[in-house]
């Protein structure tokens, strides 16, 4: 049946134009929203499918700052590394923009001033942290301390990456500035708050009641856990010089947040294509009719699905997500990938180092996909995949179809004849693929939606080793001529159908089968390309010539994959040496301030860890003076079992702090090893070079 045509506006995380895009960006994000947008497309669908550069934030400053360069010097080497690897990679963006475009200020800028005049916000003096030294308040990646839910020390200003909670920076325990390493202050200024608290009882009937079959479930149970813990105002306001000022009295010297600004860049890049296809772009984001899906990474999550949302609502011009199909982390070689440690596949040295293998990375990213849980790419699994399945398989099929018509009948698709029973079968087998992958995408499971592509390929291999059209050709040439007949309609479907997960492959094969431009050119009152596999008797007629056979697929050999292993190898060396480096010795302490501190020794009684919590283990100690309570970060780097008994140098009269609800009564002395462990005080402790420091 012939699908009514609706519009979808398609947006994919704008990158932070700090760094170049990684595997982990490209499995999170970009591969599953390109598949989704050509898919749609295929069917028919009006599709905006828009992305941008973020490129305001406080990364950005940060990454300035480090290099010696302007923001701008920043955004602009990235912007045009980003863009131009998202093209080669075949990211069919409508649209990629910037948010330093004129088009996105304005848009922005009105939207805060429409919710502003609306009244949307709170105005609030408050006190936010200040760095005396450098002059400059601090939030967000400017500030880094103790997260108040995990115990991650290494939370940020706006949120934490270990647990994902949204923060304010003043909520962080033991704040540091990211500038100077100094202890913030705290000093008044104005700012304009989003109350989300306001719209909690909104949220809890539209999400919480409205999409809880629908959004995927680690979406659905964040947001939720949100929501129940209490919302609470955040302010949208930044004393910052990079971003979009802040466009009412009282705004001077102040910039929009960050993550004001950047969903609305979503709209303005909708806007500026619109513009260039004389389109009215206002259909895609006004029109309920419209089906508007985000696809973001986990850690964006709050800001898609509550902060965003709140502001369409408040502002009350636009439609909100019908869906948002965030999935978690790709892992590399079993580490969490990390752009400031190097640790990562980047796709512009990928473009370079295997040229023509779009296609490769795109199907193993989809095939280890991070839709329900974090995954892991490895080097040897990208082999492996490509050698057994893409090569072995899918390739194999359309190399022996496409070899046999030109060696058996110069070519030209051979006329049927009766079908016999598995002729029959594997017809409807055949038939019933493009519902089943189709039903798949829509809900947005990519990984199983590739699975049943491979199925196809498989049983096109299969039907030919069954058959044997190479043992037959001697003595039943009829029989061949409807086994060759067969295999080239299933090549046919496999063109098609694997044109929004391997499009560069899907061009090749097209122009193998020589498909017409007619046949490729959607014809919008007929069926869809993808529809007419199970509406029409023939995908390929007889008589139709086809091309020469050329390698879809190629093996990688062993040697580039220990190249890539080697450069992985290289980073890990240069990450350690990194460490090691001895740090600056600290301010001179008086011996005063040295007898202040109150070591004892104790031995660890009993330890469990926190529930909930990755990081933080309970442990009761015996200090000589009492038995207590001392919550420390430990829990990734030893079990509970390991430390009991343990002899351990306990600081006694650090001020208590409480975590988690657990008031925490000192402090255990602990280290780094070379190899990044934690590992008690102990001189002696293996990997515990001079220099390390103790804390
Ligand atoms: N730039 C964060 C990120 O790259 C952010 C996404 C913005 S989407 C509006 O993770
Ligand atoms: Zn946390």
């Amino acid at each position: 049946m012939n699908t009514p045509q609706k519009r979808y506006t398609i947006t994919a995380a704008l990158p932070y134009t700090n760094g170049p895009i990684h595997i982990g960006h490209l499995a999170g994000v970009y591969v599953p929203a390109d598949i989704y947008a050509r898919f749609m497309r295929m069917q028919g669908h009006d599709v905006a499918f828009v992305c941008g550069s973020d490129e305001h934030g406080v990364p950005i400053t940060i990454k300035a700052k480090k290099e010696g360069v302007s923001p701008q010097d920043i955004v602009d080497k990235y912007n045009g590394v980003i863009k131009k690897s998202f093209k080669e990679f075949g990211v069919s963006f409508d649209n990629y923009s910037r948010t330093s475009a004129p088009v996105h200020h304005k848009t922005a800028s009105a939207f805060f001033k429409k919710m502003y005049d609306k009244g949307k916000f709170i105005e609030e003096t408050t006190k936010q942290l200040f760095d005396a030294e450098a002059k400059q308040f601090l939030a967000d990646r400017f500030v880094t301390g103790t997260c108040p839910k995990c115990g991650n020390e290494e939370a940020y200003g706006d949120q934490c990456e270990s647990c994902g909670s949204s923060l304010n920076a003043t909520d962080l325990i033991n704040p540091k500035s990211t500038f100077t390493g100094a202890t913030p202050t705290l000093k008044e200024t104005r700012h304009w708050f989003l109350p989300l608290d306001q719209y909690e009882d909104w949220l809890k009937k539209w999400i919480l009641e409205g999409h809880k079959h629908d959004w995927k479930s680690n979406v659905y149970g964040q947001v939720k856990s949100w929501i129940d813990d209490g919302l609470r105002a955040r302010a949208v306001t930044r004393d910052l010089d990079w971003g979009i000022p802040v466009p009412v009295e009282g705004g001077e010297g102040k910039v929009l947040y960050v993550w004001f600004d950047a969903p609305i860049g979503y709209i303005s890049s909708t806007k500026e294509w619109a513009e260039k296809e004389g389109k009215d772009w206002e259909p895609y984001w006004k029109d309920e009719d419209t089906k508007l899906v985000h696809f973001i990474g986990k850690d964006n999550i709050v800001f898609h699905c509550v902060i965003f949302p709140v502001m369409l609502k408040a502002h009350g011009d636009f439609i909100l997500p019908e869906n948002v199909p965030a999935n978690e982390f790709l892992n590399l070689e079993g580490k969490k990938l990390s752009t400031s440690k190097n640790w990562a596949v980047w796709l512009h040295e990928y473009l370079e180092e295997f040229p023509n293998q779009q296609d490769v990375l795109r199907y193993v990213l989809t095939a280890n996909a991070p839709e329900a849980k974090d995954n892991d790419f490895t080097w040897k699994d990208f082999q492996a995949r490509n050698n057994n399945e893409l090569v072995a398989i899918f390739g194999n099929f359309i190399n022996r179809v496409v070899v046999l018509t030109n060696k058996y009948y110069g070519g030209s698709v051979p006329e049927p004849g009766d079908y016999s029973d598995i002729d029959k079968k594997t017809i409807a087998e055949l038939k019933a693929y493009p519902a089943v992958i189709a039903s798949s995408i829509e809900k947005y499971r990519f990984r199983e939606a590739q699975g049943e592509l491979m199925n196809l390929a498989r049983l096109g291999n299969k039907y030919l080793a069954d058959e044997e059209p190479w043992k037959l050709i001697k003595t039943d040439e009829d029989r061949i001529k409807t086994i060759m007949y067969i295999a080239l309609q299933i090549a046919s479907a496999l063109a098609t159908l694997s044109e929004p997960f391997l499009p560069f492959s899907s061009a090749r094969l097209k122009k193998m089968l020589n498909f017409s431009d007619a046949e490729n050119n959607l014809n919008k009152d007929e069926y869809s390309q993808w529809d007419k596999i199970a509406t029409r008797n023939s995908l390929l007629p007889a008589e139709h010539q086809i091309g020469k056979a050329e390698l879809l697929f190629t093996k990688i050999e062993d040697k580039q994959i220990e190249q890539q292993l080697e450069k992985l190898e290289a980073t890990k060396t240069a990450n350690a040496a990194e460490n090691q480096k001895i740090e600056p010795q600290k301010d001179t302490a008086s011996f005063e301030d040295f007898t202040k501190m109150d070591l004892r020794v104790g031995t660890i009684l009993e330890a469990h860890k926190m529930p909930k919590t990755k990081k933080l283990m309970v442990i009761k100690v015996d200090t000589g003076l009492d038995k207590r309570t001392v919550v420390s970060g430990i829990a990734e780097h030893y079990k509970a079992e390991e430390i009991i008994g343990k002899k351990v140098t306990v600081l006694a009269n650090l001020a208590p702090r409480k975590l988690r609800g657990i008031e925490s009564e000192g402090m255990i002395l602990m280290t780094e090893n070379s190899a990044g462990k934690l590992v008690f005080v102990n001189p002696d402790e293996e990997g515990v070079e001079p220099g390390t420091t103790i804390n």
